[in-house]
């Protein structure tokens, strides 16, 4: 009996304590503070009075709502999704962004509509050269300045109307991590990039011929180690850890 408390009483411990750093680092995104990139009239991004969440109403050009704040060794973690069954085209955030011709680019189609753009996930940097005003550039992943990092496309990759998604990033010197939880995704690792050389930037939000976009709930915290990587104990660390209980507990039972 002595040997199931103490058993139970150390795992609920050890879950408080995890629990606990991780809340304690999480700084609430006021949306407030953010402001509107690329022409004005692309985009028009509708903040809550509380600065918690963000609407973007017109299916147009690309637009960009960024932080004021620059960012590096971060996981940020928000909900998002569209409002509106009537399209079905890109929603996505951008991150490490120090204007228009240089950012990070993640974004996510509804539906393939000729190749490109197809079904799915598309990662992209954006460098000098890259006419990120008009419609072709991004809506094809192509030309001077836009290099395709990784994609993951296919039937059923897409979103759902009228559904949201928890997003999470990992934004570090050496790593990109992207996850994806809701609908037919279980916290999926959509990306995991490293051996890169990230510099610090702004985190935003990103729409292209969309309408009816809503980001809510962001959250930043410090991160240097499995930033944004989903959450799976590896059997090995599981096993020691259960070593270690049966340790301790026959250590306690022989007295
Ligand atoms: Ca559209």
């Amino acid at each position: 009996m002595k040997f199931k408390v103490f058993n139970t009483t150390l795992a609920g411990l050890i879950l408080s304590a995890t629990c606990l750093v991780n809340i304690a680092n999480a700084d609430i995104i006021d949306l407030n503070t953010w402001s509107q990139q690329g022409a004005a009239g692309n985009g028009n991004w509708s903040v809550a009075v509380d600065g918690s969440s963000v609407l973007q109403t017109i299916n147009g050009l690309p637009s960009f709502f960024v932080s004021n704040e620059s960012f590096i060794n971060k996981e940020f973690s928000g909900t998002f999704g569209v409002e509106t069954a009537s399209d079905d085209d890109f929603m996505g955030f951008v991150f490490g962004y120090n204007g228009l011709d240089d950012f990070y680019l993640f974004d996510w189609k509804q539906g393939a509509q000729g190749s490109p753009p197809q079904e799915g996930f598309t990662l992209s940097k954006i460098s000098a050269g890259a006419d990120v005003a008009n419609f072709n550039p991004l809506w094809t992943h192509s030309g001077v300045g836009i290099s395709v990092i990784d994609t993951d496309y296919g039937s059923g990759r897409g979103w759902v109307d009228n559904s949201t998604y928890d997003f999470t990033l990992g934004y570090t010197d050496t790593e990109i991590n992207i996850s994806i939880n809701g609908g037919t995704f279980i916290d999926e690792q959509v990306f995991s990039i490293n051996n890169l050389t990230n510099s610090a930037g702004s985190f935003g939000f990103y729409n292209l011929s969309q309408s009816l976009v809503r980001y809510s709930g962001f959250e930043e915290a410090t991160c240097t180690v499995d930033c944004g990587k989903v959450d799976i104990p590896e059997p090995s660390t599981l096993a020691i850890f259960a070593l270690g209980l049966i340790g301790l507990a026959s250590r306690r039972m022989k007295k």
